[in-house]
C-alpha cells in the first residue's frame, strides 16, 4: 500500500496523568485530593483499588524518563496535581511539590522531549470539594490562582498547556453518573459544574497571557461523534441534540464564545447552570487558546429516544465501541467548524488483557492493530488537510483506570505492580519504529 508518512516533526507522544501513576500520596506534603476520598470509600472502586502507590512514578520517574527515550517519544503529555502544588488549594505553593515537576521537566529537556503539561486531570483538593467544589464558582478563581503559581514557577520549561482535562467527564462520570469523585447524583449540579470549569478554564488561559507567559495553551476535550440509530427523524433530532451534550457544549462555548441555544433550552431557564451564568463569563470562556486538545475512544449511537444504542464490537472498557473512522468525521468537524485551530491527539487508546508470556514479553497485538486503525485514520485526516500536529497514545503506562482499578490495562508499558518492574509491550517496539520512520509501520 502507500507509504503512510506523517509530516515533517509531527510529535508522537504518549499521555499519562497524576492520580493515575504518581503513588506517593502523602509525600513531601501533598494534599489530600477528591480522588483519595473516593477511592477509600469502600464500594468505590473495583477491588477497593486506590492511587496510593499506583506505578510508584513519583519515585521512578528517572526510569520512565529512560523508558520514554528508549520509546522515541517527541512530546510527553503528564499532569500535575493540584494537591502537591497547594494542599488544600489556595496559599502559599509547596515548594517540594513543584520541585518534583522541575525535576521532571529537566529530565525531559535533557532527553530532548517536549512536554505538554496538564494543569487539572480531575485531581481536586478535597478542602476545595468541601468548599463546594466545581459547584461553587470561587473554585473556578482558586484554579486560576493555582493555575498563575504554576505558570511562574515552571513556565520557563513548557511549551505547552492544557488546563481543564475532559471537563465532560466530570460532568457526566462526577456528576450525573457517579462512578467518578466526587461520586454525585445530580443532573442540576452537574451542569453547573460544567460551567465553572470552562469559566476556569478561561481564567487559567488569563492568567497566563497576564502573567507574560510565552507557552501555548488550550482546552483538552473528550469528543464522541454522535450517529443516528436510524433513518427516522425522531432520531436525527434526538441525535442533534445528544452530540450538543456532548460536543458543541464545549466547543461552542471554549471556541465561539456562546453555548449551544438547543442544550440551554433544554435545561431550561430555571436551571442551576443557566442562572449561573454571568454577564462576561462566555467573553472569559472563549479567551482565545492556541490549540485544541482532542481525546478520542468511541463513537455514540443515538435513538429516536435519546438513548445509546451498541452498533460495533466494544472492547475491555464497555463504554467503547471500536469504530476508527469516527476519529476523521471529528477531526475534520472541528477543523471545519472551529478557525482550523492546531490540533493535537492527547489521548486515544485501549485496554487489552496483557500478561507476560512465559519468556516474559507482553504480546499485546490487539493494541497495535487498535492503534494502526486510528493512526491510518488520522493520516487521512492530515492528507485531508486538518492542522493536525501530534497523537499522544493513552497510556504511556497501565495505571489507576478511576473505578476500574488496575485491573484494566492501558499502557504501552507494562507495570507488574508488586514488583513495580516495567516491560516494553509489543505495541511499544512497535511504536518505536513508527516514531522512528514517521510513519506507519
Ligand atoms: C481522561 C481519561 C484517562 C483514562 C482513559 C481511559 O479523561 O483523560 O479518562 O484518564 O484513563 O481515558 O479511560
Amino acid at each position: 500500500g502507500p507509504e503512510l508518512r506523517f509530516p515533517d516533526g509531527f510529535q508522537w507522544g504518549a499521555a499519562t496523568s497524576a492520580y493515575q501513576i504518581e503513588g506517593a500520596a502523602k509525600d513531601d506534603g501533598r494534599g489530600q485530593s477528591v480522588w483519595d476520598t473516593f477511592s477509600h470509600t469502600p464500594g468505590r472502586t473495583r477491588g477497593g483499588d486506590t492511587g496510593d502507590v499506583a506505578a510508584d512514578h513519583y519515585h521512578r520517574y528517572r526510569e520512565d524518563l529512560d523508558l520514554m527515550k528508549e520509546l522515541g517519544l517527541r512530546s510527553y503529555r503528564f499532569s500535575i496535581a493540584w494537591p502537591r502544588i497547594q494542599a488544600d488549594g489556595t496559599g502559599q505553593p509547596n515548594q517540594r511539590g513543584l520541585d518534583f515537576y522541575r525535576r521532571l521537566l529537566d529530565g525531559l529537556h535533557e532527553r530532548d522531549i517536549a512536554p505538554m503539561a496538564t494543569l487539572f486531570h480531575w485531581d481536586l483538593p478535597q478542602a476545595l470539594q468541601d468548599a463546594g467544589g466545581w459547584e461553587s464558582r470561587d473554585t473556578a478563581h482558586r484554579f486560576a490562582d493555582y493555575a498563575a503559581t504554576v505558570f511562574d514557577a515552571l513556565g520557563d520549561r513548557v511549551p505547552t498547556w492544557l488546563t481543564v482535562n475532559e471537563p465532560k467527564t466530570v460532568v457526566q462520570n462526577g456528576y450525573l453518573s457517579g462512578h467518578h469523585a466526587p461520586g454525585r447524583n445530580d443532573p442540576d449540579a452537574a451542569y453547573l459544574v460544567a460551567h465553572h470549569l470552562q469559566l476556569g478554564h478561561g481564567l487559567a488561559v488569563q492568567a497566563l497571557r497576564g502573567g507574560g507567559g510565552t507557552g501555548r495553551i488550550g482546552p483538552a476535550l473528550n469528543l464522541h461523534p454522535c450517529y443516528p440509530a436510524d433513518d427516522a427523524a425522531d432520531t436525527a433530532a434526538a441525535t442533534r441534540l445528544y452530540d450538543g451534550y456532548e460536543n458543541r457544549l464545549y466547543l461552542d462555548s471554549i471556541l465561539k464564545g456562546s453555548y449551544p441555544e438547543d442544550v440551554l433550552a433544554d435545561l431550561g431557564p430555571d436551571s442551576r447552570m443557566v442562572r449561573g451564568i454571568r454577564d462576561g463569563d462566555l467573553e472569559i470562556i472563549s479567551s482565545p487558546v492556541d490549540l485544541l486538545a482532542v481525546q478520542y475512544y468511541t463513537p455514540i449511537y443515538v435513538t429516536a429516544d435519546g438513548d445509546q444504542v451498541r452498533r460495533w464490537p466494544t472492547s475491555e472498557a464497555e463504554w467503547q465501541q471500536l469504530y476508527p473512522d469516527g476519529l476523521f468525521d471529528i477531526l475534520t468537524r472541528v477543523a471545519r467548524d472551529y478557525d482550523r485551530l492546531p490540533l493535537s491527539i492527547t489521548e486515544n487508546g485501549l485496554p487489552t488483557p496483557d500478561r507476560p508470556g512465559a519468556d516474559g514479553s507482553v504480546d499485546d497485538a490487539g493494541r497495535i492493530s487498535f492503534l494502526r486503525d486510528h493512526l491510518t485514520v488520522a493520516h487521512r485526516a492530515v492528507a485531508a488537510g486538518v492542522p493536525l500536529e501530534s497523537f499522544h497514545v493513552w497510556s504511556l503506562l497501565d495505571n489507576f483506570e478511576w473505578a476500574e482499578g488496575y485491573r484494566q490495562r492501558w499502557g504501552l508499558v507494562y507495570v507488574d505492580y508488586p514488583s513495580q518492574r516495567r516491560i516494553l509491550k509489543r505495541s511499544a517496539h512497535w511504536y518505536r519504529e513508527v516514531i522512528a520512520a514517521n510513519r506507519i509501520v
